[in-house]
Order: C-alpha cells, then sequence, then structure tokens
C-alpha cells in the first residue's frame, strides 16, 4: 500500500555517504526515483564497484564536492562529521541536509515510529524491546543505530508495519519533523564530544527525539539520570520515568528485588534474579525498555516473558570461551568509557581489561579510578594508549601494558592470566583507529580466543 507523504520525485537529490545508510537509502529511493547523485570520500572506481555490488544503476557520481549548486536535499550518513567541506557548502548555499531516519518520516508519516537514544544500553535496549515487539506485532522493522539502515524496506511496507529504531545522536541531528510515538532515553553522559563540539550540543541532538512530540505521545525517561530527570515537566511528551533507586508514583521502578510498573495501581513487571543479562545497567535497560512497551500498549505478560528469555547481544558482555578457568568476554560494543566501566561492574572476579582504540578526545581517569578497585592488569592498544598512559600515571595505576595490537592484547591476556580471572576486551573507545567498525574488531577477539590453546 502506498502511504508515501513527501514527494521526491522531482527532487535533486545528493547522497552523502556509501555505508549502510547511503547504501540503503539508495534502495529506497529508487522505487521513487528522483534525480539521484552520491558522493563518497573515495576513488569513483571504489563508488561504482559499490555500487555494481549492491545492484544499484543509473546514479550520477558526483567527483567535487564545490559542485552542488543544484542539489536539492542532502541524505548524510551519520558517520559524516559537520565539519565536512561538502556539509559547510552545503550549508552556506542553504541546501537542506537530513539524515536517513528524517526521510523515513517522511515517506511514511506519523505513529509508526518507535525510538530509543541514550549514551549507552541502546543496542541491547533495541534488541530486547524487537524481541517483544515483534511478538506484539510480526510486522516490526528493527533499524537504525543497532546496524540496519532504516529506509532498507520502507518501500516495501504496509499501513500495519512499525518500526523500532536505535537512534545515535548523528542520526537524530539531522532530523527536523521526525516524531516517534514512543521515545526511550535511557542515560546522557559525555560521549562524541569531538563531533557535536559541546555537551550541550550532544545533548540537544538526543532531546531531538522528543521535540516535535505532543501529550498523545511517549516519553519514557531515565528518573536516576540528572539530566534526564531536569525534563521533568518540561516536555510536551506524556512523560514515564523510570527508576532504580526511588519508588515512583506513576512509573517504572524497583522495590526490593522485583520490577514494578504503578499507573494508579501497582503491577508487578518481574523479580530481578529471572533476568539472565548481568549487571545493573541492564536492570536500567529493562526498565526503559518496560516504559516504551506499556506506553506502546505491549500485554506486562509478554513483555515479561521475553524479559526472562532475554539472554544479550553480541558484542556486549559476551561470554566467549573458558581457557584453563579464565572466562573470556568480548564487549567490543564498549566505545565509550561509560559502557566500560558498566561492563568491568558488571563482571566477577579479577579482571584484566583490555582497552583503547580511536581517539575522541576522552580522558580515561574515571575509568582508572573503577578500575583500580576491581581490576588486576590493563592492556592498551590503538590510538588512545598514550591517554591510558597518562590517566594511570595521574591516578597512581602502575598495572598497565602496552603492545601494538589486539593480537599482542589476546596473547598477552592467555600469559597473564590465572584460573579465575575474567579477560574482559572493552576498549572505551571507537574501532576506527583499526577496524572498520566495533563489529570486525569483535569477531577479531573472539578469532584470536578461539585459536588459543589450553
Ligand atoms: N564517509 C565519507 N566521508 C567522511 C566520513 C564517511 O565519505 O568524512 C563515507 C565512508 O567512506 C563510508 C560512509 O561514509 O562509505 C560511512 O558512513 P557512516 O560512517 O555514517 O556509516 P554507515 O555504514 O552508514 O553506518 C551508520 C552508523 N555509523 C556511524 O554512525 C558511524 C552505524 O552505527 C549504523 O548502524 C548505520 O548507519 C545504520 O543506521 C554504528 C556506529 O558506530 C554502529 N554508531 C556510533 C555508535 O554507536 O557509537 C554512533
Amino acid at each position: 500500500m502506498d502511504v508515501i507523504k513527501m514527494d521526491i520525485k522531482d527532487k535533486r537529490i545528493l547522497i552523502f555517504g556509501l555505508g549502510l545508510t547511503g547504501i540503503s537509502a539508495l534502495g529506497a529511493l529508487k522505487a521513487y526515483w528522483g534525480d539521484i547523485s552520491v558522493y563518497n570520500d573515495s576513488s569513483k572506481e571504489d563508488i561504482e564497484s559499490k555500487l555494481i555490488e549492491n545492484n544499484i544503476t543509473g546514479i550520477q557520481i558526483l567527483s567535487d564536492f564545490n559542485n552542488i549548486e543544484n542539489i536539492d536535499l542532502i541524505i548524510k550518513s551519520p558517520g559524516i562529521m559537520p565539519s565536512h567541506p561538502l556539509i559547510k557548502r552545503a550549508e552556506e548555499l542553504g541546501i537542506p541536509i537530513i539524515s536517513d531516519i528524517e526521510l523515513a518520516y517522511c515517506l511514511r508519516g506519523d505513529n509508526l515510529f518507535y525510538g530509543i537514544t541514550g549514551t549507552n544500553g541502546k543496542t541491547t535496549s533495541t534488541v530486547l524491546a524487537g524481541n517483544i515487539f515483534r511478538r506484539w506485532n510480526p510486522n516490526t522493522h528493527i533499524g537504525g543505530n543497532v546496524g540496519v539502515g532504516v529506509l532498507g524496506e520502507i518501500s516495501n511496507i504496509s499501513e500495519d508495519d512499525i518500526f523500532l529504531l536505535e537512534l545515535s545522536s548523528f542520526q537524530l541531528e539531522h532530523t527536523v519533523t521526525f516524531k516517534p510515538k514512543v521515545a526511550l532515553i535511557l542515560n546522557i553522559t559525555p560521549d562524541h564530544i569531538d563531533w557535536h563540539g559541546s555537551m550541550k550540543s550532544y545533548m540537544n541532538s538526543k532531546f531531538k527525539i522528543f521535540r516535535n512530540q505532543n501529550r498523545n505521545d511517549y516519553l519514557v525517561l531515565n528518573y536516576d539520570d540528572v539530566n534526564l530527570r531536569a525534563l521533568k515537566g518540561k516536555t510536551n511528551s506524556n512523560e514515564i520515568f523510570f527508576s532504580q533507586k526511588e519508588i515512583l508514583d506513576r512509573g517504572i521502578y524497583l522495590k526490593g528485588n522485583s520490577i514494578y510498573y504503578n499507573d494508579k495501581e501497582e503491577k508487578k513487571i518481574l523479580d530481578i534474579n529471572e533476568i539472565k543479562i548481568p549487571g545493573k545497567h541492564n536492570i536500567e535497560n529493562i526498565m526503559g525498555v518496560v516504559g516504551l512497551s506499556i506506553a506502546a500498549g505491549v500485554p506486562v505478560e509478554l513483555i515479561r516473558d521475553e524479559i526472562v528469555k532475554f539472554k544479550g547481544v553480541e558484542h556486549r558482555i559476551e561470554y566467549v570461551k573458558t581457557i584453563k578457568g579464565v572466562k573470556y568476554y568480548n564487549d567490543s560494543k564498549g566505545t565509550n568509557m561509560e559502557s566500560t566501566i558498566k561492563a568491568i561492574e558488571a563482571l566477577d572476579g579479577p579482571l584484566i581489561l583490555i582497552a583503547g582504540g580511536y581517539d575522541k578526545g576522552s580522558t580515561f581517569d574515571e575509568l582508572i579510578m573503577e578500575f583500580k578497585n576491581k581490576g588486576k592488569k590493563l592492556i592498551v592498544f590503538g590510538a588512545t594508549k598514550d591517554r591510558f598512559v597518562d590517566a594511570a600515571k595521574r591516578n597512581g595505576f602502575e598495572n598497565l601494558f602496552l603492545v601494538h595490537d589486539l593480537k599482542e592484547a589476546v596473547e598477552l591476556s592467555h600469559r597473564m592470566a590465572i584460573e579465575d580471572d575474567t579477560v574482559l576486551l572493552s576498549p572505551a573507545c571507537a574501532s576506527w583507529d583499526m577496524y572498520k567498525n566495533f563489529e570486525e574488531r569483535g569477531n577479531h577477539f573472539k578469532e584470536l580466543v578461539t585459536r588459543l590453546t589450553e
């Protein structure tokens, strides 16, 4: 059924970036064909072969990014920095720049979108919410930052289909009218400051998830996060809070060992000992998902059932193997300090942590302080290794080892570990200095661990 809202047929559209987002945008736009060109910071040959690989024909390749005077609309991939010269030039010329999320919303419209954002826990929450939503409505499409370009399936859907999206600040920044029926913000701590320029601008991008909402839409917020609690009563949305620390008059909370929901009447959802994924941060994720699902109208029994079944997400504190009594965990999705701290908190026993990677400008003092209490040894590699050395010096932590790459890190951890230790890859950094993405890094780690011998 055709439920297209936006008329893009006569627009000259430039797709900027030819990764997951660009390819899925091209796939979608093909159905409504406008005048489409593509730009990517790589050679014309590379772009051509990528298009062929993905069966995409009839696209013009823009070779000079200064040549955009004739473009009406730019669909920007999220990883491209706002400081990129093409973006600057488009701003000078007044050409609208939107993300694939905005385009999906413009094409499909209201009441079909559910969005999850936050600094940490987005992927775990989206996958869990996806399991719940799919049982409730089999026509649920899961996409966004979770690794699936949202536009991929947009041309083949019916009016009953819904979209459950993991949304990064990069994606939200370039939305204009996007409005999810239910939005969930899990937490906000400093991240991607190199991209956004400041914490304020990072928060403002995240808050775009609810800026267009009204009283008919729901906004689920973490009461234990000061930045989110400060929103109480200040949004146009129907707010639902969740808390691990306080029993709320309305919302989701922890009382004793159980999670409850209260909206005039208290209802028990489940006991926390029924939850299979480790750590307090996962209780936070689960409470957020409970709020999102209840607001969407999913029956409580179904929500509970899927939470109890849920065993977690690949690359997120993922158990790999036990060798000589040493447990190895892959947390390659731990791309910032808070997420690594949460992984450290979630695991028992003396830890050997492998960290380091792409430099986003973070300092690692808090991580070192946290690790000092529980950790044994810290092995660092990648572009940020000197930042770890500096933080270790500042905080009097001496058990730090520098290596060249992940292979050396895994081998060293294997030599140093003794029975009952845990080896955790949780880099606290993005992977882009050495890998294409965190999946590639996590898969490499698992492969290296699998090759270790007893
Ligand atoms: N490119 C340029 N010039 C640049 C930068 C990039 O031409 O200056 C090109 C690259 O050559 C490449 C393309 O743009 O061809 C890549 O675009 P991209 O980095 O936006 O990546 P996509 O493959 O489109 O994936 C994006 C998200 N990536 C980022 O935000 C960096 C994926 O999130 C997301 O799953 C996908 O869209 C689908 O929505 C990944 C991520 O790392 C998981 N997210 C960050 C995080 O979680 O911390 C925000």
